[in-house]
């Protein structure tokens, strides 16, 4: 563990003499509101409907000619940025299993070029699932990108991608980020936790 790394969760093995930056375990409200969502393809069903606060609805597409990837995409609009720090996937789930596998998040701020901002795998099911990484980049345009999924109806052609709801925050206002320091006294691990004014990126 080196020093100075900001990290959201405590690391297994901190070396003495280390300063931890963790981060804040709290998050504003969704983002991914007022603004126009997007999809490669919507053979299934729009893109608007996996932001639409109904998780009755989603957006899907795939079939046996069109295969993955899939993207859905969100522009917040003009003049409008955020530093996400938190995805979440609500993922449609058939009898056969979940709509949603490996995945990428990338941001933007001229919808041409993409920064990778989270690599991950949602369980087999329609369970909603928080994906947490680090960011300091404000981004206008945010882009969850599917390629692959379980759930096929026991037909693997159909190259499912279908999400009921895909939300995104940042920290909450106000938040802190805990500064940590690793110290010893005697054999004890000592950790000093001081909470910074305001937290920063
Ligand atoms: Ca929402
Ligand atoms: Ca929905």
């Amino acid at each position: 563990m080196g020093q100075n790394a900001k990290i959201s969760e405590l690391p297994a093995n901190p070396a003495v003499g280390d300063i931890i930056y963790r981060a804040p375990a709290t998050y504003g409200s969704d983002f991914f509101t007022g603004g126009t969502p997007s999809a490669s393809s919507v053979d299934l069903a729009p893109a608007a409907q996996a932001f639409d606060n109904n998780a009755g609805t989603y957006w899907g597409t795939g079939g046996a000619a069109n295969p993955y990837p899939h993207w859905v995409k969100y522009d917040l609009g003009v003049g409008v940025a955020k530093i996400a720090r938190r995805l979440t996937i609500t993922p449609y789930s058939d009898v056969s299993g979940g709509c949603v596998g490996n995945f990428t998040l990338h941001g933007s701020n001229d919808n041409t070029n993409w920064t990778l901002l989270y690599t991950g795998t949602h369980a087999n099911s329609g369970t909603i699932e928080n994906y947490d990484f680090a960011n300091t980049v404000a981004y206008r345009y945010y882009k969850i990108t599917v390629s692959s999924a379980y759930a096929s109806n026991g037909d693997a052609t159909h190259n499912y991608a279908l999400i009921v709801e895909a939300e995104i925050m940042e920290f909450a206002a106000g938040a802190k980020w805990q500064k940590l320091a690793i110290g010893t006294s005697g054999q004890t691990l000592k950790v000093a936790a001081t909470l910074l004014p305001a937290w920063t990126t």
